[in-house]
């Protein structure tokens, strides 16, 4: 974790960054799945923090030390010791070992800051990158790899007329903690708007959402379609030929994008009506050997006749009198109050987000991965004076590109969102959160607990 320079655009000044490695996004990782790996992650980080803490946020009060670090690397089955819990936080000068095993899926997982109370500025700093994971039956598909394969970090931020990075501030200077940060920069893997080009024929873009608080919803500005092979945690099923796909902060999509045909055209990327990128297309140097196959990966779906329990969680937005966000709480409960969700490992769960708020929620856990099983309205103002759930809807699936393994699932607004898990892997302290990470800093985190399976 370091600090450095680097410009958004060539006709910017040099912004100061905070990056692992050399630059943000930081290296990109390469694993094998199976094959662990140790990383040091010294914080190397100056004294002082140069975005605006609020220090009445719980964990980022006056006294605690302002520039902190703790990487988390999302999606990976880690275990708790090697998770980045976000008050294990160590400062500048200091340096944690963390163990990675890979025993999981092929999957494009990234590594971010996760500190208490101020992860939203350390990302916003730059503090990410991507962490592959990849085995021999993902090769044995043949996709486009090698300099055809192009991990896409995507965000937006806001920069001031000398080029540094600009965080917004709410105006009181006790409290300059926003409900969300948007940029009207759009930012891929370090670029204000860039290019790149590329040849006439198949790409694999990694496209990670690595913003704090921007949904993107993505197309070719062609109109073109492309297919989607993977979400959150590996491969799906079978393609999903798409117009447009949609990422949250945290989601990921593995798309397949077909250049052929197009020499000459200048294609962007976009996110509805602002740009992203664009895509210059040259003739193909040779033959295109890679392959879309019919079937990716097989994901057998899990029956909702295999969870032995079922959280209700509702998400709760609570307002100043004039009606301004004070904070969002999962299960209306704080972050420092005593773990409420405490599932057996090895067994099977349904976690149900009942969102009574008016934004949509990225809800990630740690350590796991799950599948949607639906989404449905309800009533939210009977829910929140009665506690009952009178359904106003029918029952939505989700849709094909998130029919895969996840980690991260969009709870709508005024909606019911569950997802069914098997918390494999570890005993110990984890975090679900939401990845809106002016919200999660604000107490939209809590901890939780996997507990020794019950003895037989
Ligand atoms: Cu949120």
């Amino acid at each position: 974790m370091r600090e450095v320079v680097s410009r958004f655009h060539r006709d910017l000044p040099p912004a100061r960054l905070w990056c692992y490695g050399g630059s943000s996004p930081g290296p990109t990782i390469e694993t094998r799945s199976g094959q662990g790996l140790f990383i040091d992650w010294p914080n190397e980080l100056p004294a002082r923090h140069f975005l605006p803490i609020d220090h009445s946020l719980h964990g980022a009060e006056a006294s605690v030390p302002e520039v902190r670090g703790i990487v988390h690397v999302h999606g990976a089955k880690a275990p708790p010791e090697s998770d980045g819990y976000p008050e294990d936080w160590y400062l500048p000068g200091k340096s944690r070992t963390y163990y990675y095993p890979n025993r999981q899926e092929p999957a494009a997982l990234w590594y971010h800051d996760h500190t208490m109370g101020i992860n939203r500025l350390n990302i916003y700093a730059g503090m990410f990158g991507l962490f592959l994971v990849r085995d021999k039956v993902e090769d044995a598909l043949n996709l486009p790899s090698g300099r055809f394969e192009i991990p896409l970090a995507i965000c937006d931020r806001s920069l001031r007329q000398d080029g540094q990075l600009d965080y917004p501030v709410s105006g009181d200077p006790a409290h300059p903690w926003v409900p969300e940060a948007f940029g009207e920069v759009m930012v891929v893997n370090g670029k204000a708007f860039p290019f790149l080009d590329v040849e006439a024929r198949k790409y694999r873009f990694r496209v990670l959402n690595a913003a704090n608080g921007r949904f993107f919803r993505l197309s070719l500005s062609n109109g073109r379609s492309f297919h989607q092979i993977g979400t959150d945690q590996g491969l799906l099923p079978a393609p999903v030929e798409l117009e447009r796909t949609m990422l949250a902060p945290a989601e990921r999509a593995d798309l397949v994008v077909d250049f052929s045909g197009h020499v000459g055209e200048k294609i962007v990327l976009k996110n509805d009506s602002f740009d992203m990128m664009q895509f210059r297309v040259g003739p193909a140097q040779s033959p295109d050997t890679s392959v879309l196959p019919a079937m990716l990966r097989p994901v057998p779906k899990m029956l909702e006749s295999s969870a032995t329990k079922t959280r209700p969680l509702a998400l709760i937005e609570r307002m100043t009198l004039k009606g301004e966000s004070m904070t969002m709480l999962l299960n209306n409960t704080p972050w420092h109050a005593p773990v409420t969700e405490n599932p057996a490992l090895d067994s099977t769960e349904i976690w149900s987000f009942i969102n009574t708020t008016d934004d949509s929620h990225p809800i990630h856990l740690h350590l796991v991965r799950f599948q949607i099983l639906d989404r449905r309205n309800f009533e939210t103002f009977a829910y929140q004076t009665t506690g009952r759930i009178q359904y106003t809807g029918p029952v939505v699936p989700p849709a094909p590109e998130e029919s895969g393994w996840k980690d991260t699932v969009r709870a709508h607004p005024k909606m019911i969102t569950r997802i069914i898990v098997r918390f494999e892997g570890y005993v110990g302290r984890y975090v679900w959160h939401c990845h809106v990470l002016e919200h999660e800093d604000n107490e939209m985190m809590r901890p939780y607990d996997v507990i020794p399976a019950p003895a037989c």
